[in-house]
């Protein structure tokens, strides 16, 4: 009986020791479930060797960097997405994430972007950046939340000239009764009739086989442009009238951004930004490099004396404009 009890002791002294042990034991840290990744997209219409396509790519950079790889975007250049008009359509209603685009095709979304894009409205791109840096590009990118929107930045785009395959252009007079393709806006469609031409809208893609074929005659744009599309080979009149002065942008989608953490949006508007200053540089390098090689081309480049009588031509796209439009422009024209 003695035993029996003795046995039972040390049966019950090690259970206590086992629980006790077990008890002891570190716990094993609970498994936190992986972060995950977020793919974005944004489309561009450019090669992706061009300044803007550059600037997106520094912007995906930038957003991959500051979230540890969390969020990374995926960069769509060529039009892979589609042209402009069509992709900032998608971005609204969140099907794309995000588009670098001119500001020209967004009018038509968020019409008082026309106030930015008037012919001759800045007297350079000092002038421009001034502005688009200011309390007044703030105000731009901020205004088109409205139509479902996040403007995120501005890119440099130079300023564009006009192109022809028929003849040297020198003054207004020169334009006259030539088919001139615009981008898909109002207002460039009325800037090019004001000159006496007859504006043809067609997507950026589309440009150069219709200047081929002779659907159209001549178009308009900047240098880099010009060049990055072959126009040059088919175009070889390039004068510098400098008409426009149209900023890129980059916005997002509104739908989508909502979706986002504070922080994550914070990241991406900051990213955005700071993308600016290799952007601009980059444009800046390219522009020369472009004007080069339409001179080695043998492209035929018209220097106006003066642009006097094509910014005469432009008074009656100011007198059309609302009277808020109208008051946008002066308070452009009062940043120095
Ligand atoms: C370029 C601009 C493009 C596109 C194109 C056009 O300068 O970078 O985004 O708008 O012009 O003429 O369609």
């Amino acid at each position: 009986m003695k035993r029996g009890i003795s046995i039972l002791v040390l049966l019950l002294v090690g259970f206590a020791l086992f629980a006790g042990g077990q008890k002891e034991a570190p716990k094993a840290p609970a498994a936190k479930p992986a972060e995950k990744q977020i793919v974005m997209r944004l489309a561009e219409t450019h090669r992706a060797d061009y300044p803007t396509t550059r600037g997106d790519m520094e912007f995906a950079r930038l957003v991959n960097e500051r979230t540890n790889g969390r969020i990374k975007i995926d960069v769509y250049h060529s039009s892979q997405l589609g042209e402009e008009k069509a992709v900032i359509e998608q971005v609204q209603f969140g099907a794309i994430d995000f588009t670098r685009v001119s500001i020209s095709p967004l009018a038509a979304f968020a019409k008082h972007f026309d106030a930015l894009q008037m012919p001759y409205l800045y007297r350079d791109a000092e002038h421009m950046w001034k502005v688009l840096n200011g309390p007044i590009g703030e105000e731009f990118l901020q205004s088109i939340e409205k139509a479902n929107f996040v403007g995120l930045c501005w890119y440099d785009s130079g300023a564009r000239n006009f192109y022809n395959s028929k003849r040297e252009i020198k003054s207004p007079a020169d334009l006259k009764g030539l088919k001139i393709r615009v981008q898909q806006s109002e207002l460039m469609m009325n800037m090019v009739a004001a000159l006496g031409a007859i504006p043809t809208p067609m997507p950026f893609g589309e440009v150069y086989s219709a200047l081929q074929t002779g659907v159209v005659d001549g178009a308009e744009n900047n240098w880099p442009s010009y060049i990055s599309t072959s126009h040059f080979e088919v175009a070889k009149y390039y004068t510098l009238d400098e008409h426009t002065r149209v900023p890129e942008i980059t916005i997002g989608s509104k739908i989508v951004m909502d979706k986002l953490s504070k922080e994550d949006q914070a990241i991406i508007k900051k990213a955005a930004k700071d993308s600016m200053p290799y952007q601009i540089a980059e444009w800046k390098k390219e522009e020369k490099i472009a004007e080069e090689k339409a001179r080695k081309a043998g492209c035929i480049i018209t220097v106006l004396p003066s642009n006097a009588e094509f910014q005469a031509a432009m008074k009656p796209l100011y007198d059309k404009l609302t009277p808020e439009l109208q008051e946008v422009v002066r308070r452009i024209r009062e940043v120095k």
